[in-house]
């Protein structure tokens, strides 16, 4: 509880940051997207990692306001980088179980990127099984509503939870990050077995695939191979502070 207090104060004084992680094209190196990661620093350079304050963000509900923060940042950045990146370069953002319970969130995305002039087609969303397992028939509706704006839908971490095949079929979804745990497995026959299921499901269904945590040229290989159209992972780069991030997009240009 003295962690939410830190939280809520360290967002009134706006002390959390957004990163962001390149994500490259694999059969060009080209890069084609960056995942807006948050990042809570502490007074020591230390960070408290978000799978830890996301959690918390979520119980006390405080995840709306930084929802909606995380999503105005994502758009000034867009712009900012717009000139510098190809025209079919996406942000990603994730996003949680009580954002999508808003009555209005798809129009409150539409907001957020009108006032800032972004494209929709710029935006790409990453849910989780927990979005969907908390109320589907919602899911479905305002995923649809996002879709015919343009906005592209990622399912994240894919294939980590129980009940990913019920739903994957079920749901517009656009692209397949095949979560870093499989991707670390990969040297193993089992590893593979699973991961070229999941690959070969993705491509069958028609959907974008990504390798996430890819940390090697072998790995790259591999999903190059699978034909894995787009890898993200410190091979390529970590996710980095938005003056890193501009000067990275200013050196690939
Ligand atoms: O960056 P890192 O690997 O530490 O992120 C850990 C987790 O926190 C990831 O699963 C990521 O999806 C989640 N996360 C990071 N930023 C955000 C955000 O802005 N919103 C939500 N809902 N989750 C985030
Ligand atoms: O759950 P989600 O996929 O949103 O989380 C992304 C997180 O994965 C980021 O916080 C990032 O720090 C982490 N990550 C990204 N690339 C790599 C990688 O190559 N190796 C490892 N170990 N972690 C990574
Ligand atoms: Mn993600
Ligand atoms: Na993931």
């Amino acid at each position: 509880l003295e962690l939410i207090r830190n939280l809520r104060q360290a967002f009134a004084q706006q002390q959390l940051e957004l990163w962001y992680q390149p994500q490259v094209e694999l059969s060009s190196g080209r890069v084609v997207g960056a995942e807006a990661l948050l990042r809570w620093p502490q007074s020591d350079g230390s960070f408290i990692s978000p799978s830890i304050f996301i959690p918390l963000a979520e119980y006390s509900g405080l995840i709306l306001e930084i929802g909606h923060w995380v999503l105005e940042q994502a758009c000034m950045t867009m712009r900012a980088i717009e000139s510098e990146v190809s025209a079919d370069f996406r942000m990603a953002v994730n996003v949680s179980v009580p954002q999508f319970r808003q009555k209005n969130f798809a129009n409150e995305i539409l907001g957020v990127m009108r006032n800032h002039q972004v494209d929709p087609q710029r935006l790409e969303i990453e849910i989780t099984e927990s979005i969907v397992m908390d109320d589907p028939n919602l899911v479905v509706k305002v995923l649809n509503q996002l879709k015919s704006y343009g906005v592209r839908v990622a399912i994240d971490d894919f294939g980590v939870g129980f009940s990913s095949l019920s739903y994957v079929q079920r749901l517009p979804l656009d692209k397949l990050k095949i979560d870093r745990e499989f991707v670390r497995s990969a040297h193993t026959t089992s590893g593979a077995v699973v991961i070229e299921s999941i690959v070969n499901m993705g491509h069958r269904l028609g959907l974008q695939t990504l390798a996430e945590g890819i940390e090697t040229e072998q790995q790259a290989k591999y999903f190059d191979e699978l034909r894995v159209g787009q890898a993200q992972g410190y091979l390529y780069a970590k996710p980095m502070s938005l003056v890193a991030f501009k000067d990275f997009i200013e050196q690939r240009k």
